[in-house]
């Protein structure tokens, strides 16, 4: 009987890789913020959840590697927020996928693009990631055919914000969520390490992704849909005054200013239950 000695060799068998559209995704979001929320709730709505915030789909190979790395001070609230939806959301789209947050120690002013670099490095040293989406912390995503991976070109994710009436507010705006594969990434050097303060980085990016002699890739304005958390200007975070001047040289400046010229110290780099906390001293403006 040729089934019976087929029988173990198939049970050792690899699973099969995961389908081209996940069978999970839903469509629309409902987003709305319970009062009162815990890592606790969340981590018993997400038991497949391992180590370090990282999951692979239970029964198929996926064919995507996404690592989410969300630049991160004082957002608690927001932090769960984005962890309550992002997980199932990820995991409806049946990536292999791990969350990093980069915290950014002490009280200096806040750089959200070194702190990203600094992420893209320390999950890179984790695992061979495909693909990278450089997330802001209050940004929840209200459509799950909004695929976390990655494009041809870099891609603008976020371009259609309620904050902007649900369009992109200008051609080259590259804020809020974008996604790189590491061969895109290292090809315009990364982001900007220079940039203290509110505001001038992701038209930095943007520039930057141009300079490379790349394009810019998004979703489809249905699904590229987000709410932000409502918040005022944080502590630590004014509105940087070089921004203009900066972003005036950034032909002259970003083959030098880059992951090429990232410096910082590793403080700590912990595997928690829901995410991959890494907190680092990124010293101060110069
Ligand atoms: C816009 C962009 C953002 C960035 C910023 C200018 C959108 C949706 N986003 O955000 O990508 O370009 O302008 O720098 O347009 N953060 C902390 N703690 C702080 C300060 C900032 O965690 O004290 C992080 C957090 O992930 C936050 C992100 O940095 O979401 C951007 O800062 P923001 O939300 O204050 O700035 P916003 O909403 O104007
Ligand atoms: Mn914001």
């Amino acid at each position: 009987n040729l089934s019976l000695i087929m029988k173990p060799d198939l049970l050792d068998e690899e699973p099969p890789y995961c389908p081209e559209i996940s069978p999970f995704i839903g469509g629309p979001i409902r987003v709305t913020f319970p009062m009162s929320l815990t890592l606790e709730e969340i981590m018993l709505k997400n038991p497949f959840v391992t180590k370090g915030g990282r999951y692979k789909p239970p029964d198929c190979e996926s064919i995507h590697k996404t690592a989410v790395i969300i630049p991160h001070r004082n957002r608690e609230q927001h932090l769960k927020y984005l962890l309550y939806y992002l997980h199932p959301f990820l995991q409806r789209q049946q990536l292999n996928y791990g969350i990093y947050i980069i915290q950014q120690a002490g009280n200096f002013t806040f750089n959200r693009a070194k702190l990203l670099n600094i992420g893209f490095k320390e999950a890179m040293k984790d695992d061979d990631w495909d693909c990278m989406f450089f997330h802001d912390v209050d940004l929840i995503p209200e459509d799950d055919r909004n695929l976390y991976t990655c494009d041809r070109f870099p891609k603008h994710v976020s371009i259609a914000m309620d904050k902007f009436g649900y369009k992109l507010p200008y051609k080259t705006y590259f804020g809020g969520v974008s996604a790189l594969t590491p061969e895109q990434y290292m090809k315009m050097n990364g982001f900007p390490n220079n940039y203290w303060g509110w505001g001038g980085e992701d038209d930095d990016i943007a520039v930057r992704v141009a300079l490379s002699g790349q394009l810019i890739s998004r979703p489809s304005i249905r699904y590229g849909r987000y709410k932000m958390i409502k918040h005022g200007h944080d502590e630590g975070n004014e509105q940087n005054p070089k921004r203009f001047n900066l972003l005036a040289k950034t032909r002259r400046t970003w083959k030098q200013d880059g992951m090429n010229a990232l410096d910082y110290w590793l403080i700590s780099k912990e595997y928690l239950p829901l995410f991959t906390n890494i907190t680092v001293d990124i010293g101060f403006e110069k």
